[in-house]
């Protein structure tokens, strides 16, 4: 294995300042809830959220995102508290913009994809989990190159700058550009071994268990299977897409598969490289779509999954929509919750509660594709 590919967090608790912007079509709230998810990414990345800010413009800096004005304004309160990383609240930062910055405050600057992406490089365990992720991170890069020079010789490790691909840095485009081939042709094999392995499955009915993550899917598939798959409170704990045999009762089981959570701005590049782990949502019978219905922006966290599955999936026979962590939650809320989503089904993954209305929903799910599919499973 390539250490490089999975390193542990080499900076465990190193301080970070995050800046989130709101734009005229932003809401407080939105801002306010999407610098709350960069905090979950970057203590998930090893970080030390030591002060974090929104502040409101018109458009981003062109050459400093923020306005250089607020980077003067910033630098005392910068050294005071021992900054080490500003991470942004903002997708696919110029490489210019980064040097702008880190010229000026001597620290080190990420935006919001780069995280993701460290991330996933820690997480990856696998030998096509690190493939996809590299792929990613050099797919990532080589518009960019160009721009990165210096910037990547002083990273030197740390917080968005791990996974593969430092190495490759002072080579030129087209080594990255070979290695991307390689990569490409490596992961063909194992999804054709994946595709096989999909075919071996032929007759059974598949379920893939989709949404936002630390929604509780993986929690959920163990309390349906009674496995041990990975589970934690961070973002991306599962990378791999893992397949399990459940029991849902009147005889029948059914095939649960464990799947990558989703994210706002899921960068683009992640999702085609984990292509091949998306396309056991594509080649699944049923998509249970789990929901944490003690996060603080349900309706967002539904559109974002809804929107990703429809670009991956297109129109899918049959959906449930199950709202997890209804332990967590008052009484009252549920009720708000199912008057507003009346399809639904409520339950606990962590508690097993709400189990059987979750298996009832599977059963007719089950039902539904039998009998359109697989019109002898009902003959059975
Ligand atoms: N209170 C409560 N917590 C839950 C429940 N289900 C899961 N959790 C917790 O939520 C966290 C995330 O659970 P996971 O099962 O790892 O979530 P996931 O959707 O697989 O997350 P990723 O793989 O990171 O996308 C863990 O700390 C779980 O213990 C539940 O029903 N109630
Ligand atoms: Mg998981």
């Amino acid at each position: 294995m390539d250490a490089s590919v999975n390193r542990i967090p080499s900076s465990r608790d190193e301080k970070s300042f995050l800046l989130s912007i709101q734009l005229p079509d932003m809401s407080r709230e939105e801002a306010e809830y999407s610098l709350e998810e960069l905090k979950m990414l970057v203590t998930t990345a090893g970080g030390l959220v030591c002060e974090s800010r929104i502040i409101r413009r018109k458009k981003y800096d062109s050459s400093f995102i923020a306005g250089k004005g607020f980077w003067e304004e910033s630098a005392s309160m910068f050294d005071e508290l021992g900054v080490k990383l500003v991470v942004l609240d903002v997708n696919n930062l110029r490489p210019g913009q980064i040097r702008n910055i880190e010229e000026k405050l001597n620290v080190r600057v990420i935006g919001r994809t780069e995280i993701i992406l460290d991330i996933f490089a820690c997480r990856a365990r696998s030998h096509e989990a690190q493939m996809q992720v590299e792929l990613a991170k050099l797919s990532y890069m080589l518009p960019r190159l160009k721009g990165y020079g210096s910037v990547l010789s002083r990273q030197g490790g740390g917080i968005g700058s791990r996974g593969a691909g430092e190495s490759m840095l002072e080579k030129d485009r087209r080594h990255i550009q070979k290695r991307i081939t390689t990569i490409k042709s490596s992961l063909k094999k194992v999804q054709n071994h994946r595709s096989l392995t999909r075919k071996s499955r032929k007759g059974a009915i598949t379920c893939a268990v989709a949404g936002y993550t630390n929604a509780g899917k993986s929690t959920l598939i163990n309390s349906l299977a009674g496995d041990d798959l990975f589970v934690e409170n961070r973002l991306f704990a599962t990378l791999e897409s893992y397949t399990r045999s459940a029991y849902i009762g009147n005889n029948r089981t059914m095939l649960l598969t464990d799947t990558v959570g989703f994210i706002r701005n899921l960068p683009h590049d992640l999702i085609a490289s984990f292509r091949s782990t998306f396309e056991e949502i594509t080649a699944a019978d049923i998509i249970l779509h789990v929901v944490d219905c003690n996060s603080i922006d349900i309706g967002s966290n539904i559109s974002t999954v809804e929107a990703e599955l429809d670009r991956i999936e297109g129109e899918k026979l049959s959906v449930i929509l199950y709202f997890n962590k209804a332990d967590a939650v008052s009484e009252d809320f549920r009720r708000d919750l199912s008057s507003q989503y009346p399809n639904a089904v409520f339950g606990s993954a962590l508690k097993k509660s709400g189990l059987a209305d979750l298996m009832e929903a599977l059963n007719s799910a089950f039902e539904d594709v039998a009998g359109r599919k697989y019109p002898h499973y009902l003959n059975l």
